[in-house]
């Protein structure tokens, strides 16, 4: 059979449970997913030297690192033209492109600074993400920005909040697509505390005060990131899980971000998903892989992946749904873990649409469990690989055994050469 006939045989093993495999692919294929910059370079960015902080970190290191923002955009350019699906670009504030021999500390950035990113952007059809970086800088007072003690100190993380907020507004103008600005810090401690609720007063109040910055709702969705904990930050995060869903439930306009890094180990994101939905309009996600701990491995089509595409899908929330990828994995090609994290997650949410999911829940509703596991088991098996071989053709991006050697091509040509 050649790929346009197991493409057909496909369809009608699809179709037969009800599933419309054409509606599925041109349905996926305008799902914005954010693809962030920074797992290119480690999270280092372009604005300091220093090392990475905050709780944070990356381990490998892998030769070819892009070192420069052209090097960042070529490398980035490259994992797009492997990945399926539409983009978004997800920035760090840390990302700020400088002309030669200007500085600009991060409380006075400006809308120019990401002028370059606007434009590379635009040339590739993409929204922008953005995110205030509270980490890898020397005004991060003891471990803390926010949440700090120190009025200085939450003072100038506070403008380089509002800052944020006039950024996310110029991408949001620019590309017309919304910005999604996510706010996370590492704030925390090592030891146990004697005051865990001062920090996070402060901390609210820090956010309260860089949400006054004016701005349009319709352009930009500010979010905060929960976390449990940190390498370093062991006993106590301010923006723990109730801390961060708690403001945004309470400060309208803001969105919780949930990461499925950020929670104990045995809890699980896909059912958070639907509990939030139930009372929120819109929230986010950062998609990564933790293993034994907050290790940002690279996404894989593995279970809790599917788990949460499903959930997102089958409760019709893919516009209520901010999908954002946060791994970073400087052990491997850069490029290629990139590539394997997008196309993973453009797995699981194909795999999630092509589920019959009006009839599984018919079944859990009239209490038919025999059935319902049996259906579920029997989905596993369907043909779903020859659905995604011909998602990746229309898309115009090479099919699974196809794209690698382009990456061993691009690291001997480009990346081993710098
Ligand atoms: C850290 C958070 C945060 C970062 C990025 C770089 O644990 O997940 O989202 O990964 O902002
Ligand atoms: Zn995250």
């Amino acid at each position: 059979m050649n790929q346009n006939e197991r493409y057909e045989s496909a369809k009608a093993q699809y179709a037969a449970i009800g599933v419309d495999t054409d509606a599925v692919i041109a349905k996926l294929k305008e799902l914005p997913v954010a693809l962030h910059c920074w797992q290119g370079d480690d999270v280092t960015g372009f604005d300091h030297d220093g090392p990475l902080t905050g709780g944070i970190q990356t381990t490998g290191n892998y030769p070819g690192k892009a070192g420069t923002p052209q090097e960042l955009m070529q490398d980035m350019e490259k994992a797009i033209s492997l990945m399926p699906g539409k983009k978004k670009l997800n920035l760090h504030a840390s990302y700020a492109i400088f002309e030669e021999g200007e500085f600009v500390d991060r409380d006075k950035l400006e809308p120019k600074h990401f002028a370059k990113w606007v434009e590379f952007a635009k040339k590739h059809n993409m929204g922008i993400d953005f995110n205030p970086t509270y980490f890898s800088h020397d005004k991060v007072k003891d471990g803390l920005t926010l949440s700090s003690p120190d009025e200085e100190t939450r003072k100038f993380w506070i403008e380089h909040g509002k800052a944020c907020i006039r950024i996310s507004e110029y991408f949001a103008k620019e590309t017309g697509i919304p910005c999604v600005m996510n706010i996370w810090t590492g704030d925390g401690y090592k030891d146990i505390p004697a005051d865990r609720m001062g920090p996070r007063m402060r901390y609210k109040e820090s956010i309260e005060a860089i949400l006054s910055e004016p701005f349009d709702k319709n352009l930009v969705k500010p979010c905060v990131e929960s976390k449990v904990f940190g390498i370093g930050v062991e006993a106590y995060t301010a923006g723990s899980a109730e801390f961060t869903l708690s403001f945004a439930a309470t400060h309208e306009g803001c969105l919780p971000l949930m990461d499925n890094g950020h929670y104990h180990p045995t809890e699980v994101v896909s059912d958070k998903i639907p509990a939030l939905l139930c009372f929120f309009p819109e929230i986010a996600l950062h998609i990564t892989r933790p293993i034994r701990w907050d290790s940002d491995h690279v996404v894989l089509y593995d279970d809790e992946t599917r788990e949460m595409a499903k959930e997102i899908v089958r409760n019709d929330a893919l516009d209520r749904v901010y999908m954002a990828l946060d791994y970073f994995d400087a052990s491997i090609n850069r490029v290629s873990a990139w590539t394997v994290g997008f196309r993973s997650w453009q797995k699981a949410l194909l795999n999630a649409m092509l589920h019959p999911n009006a009839l599984l829940k018919q079944l859990q509703d009239e209490n038919r469990m025999t059935e319902l596991m049996v259906l579920q088991e029997e989905a596993k098996l369907f043909p779903m690989g020859d659905v995604w071989t011909e998602y990746c053709r229309q898309c115009g991006v090479p099919a699974d055994g196809e794209w690698f050697r382009e990456i061993e091509t691009y690291e001997k040509e480009v990346l081993a050469k710098r």
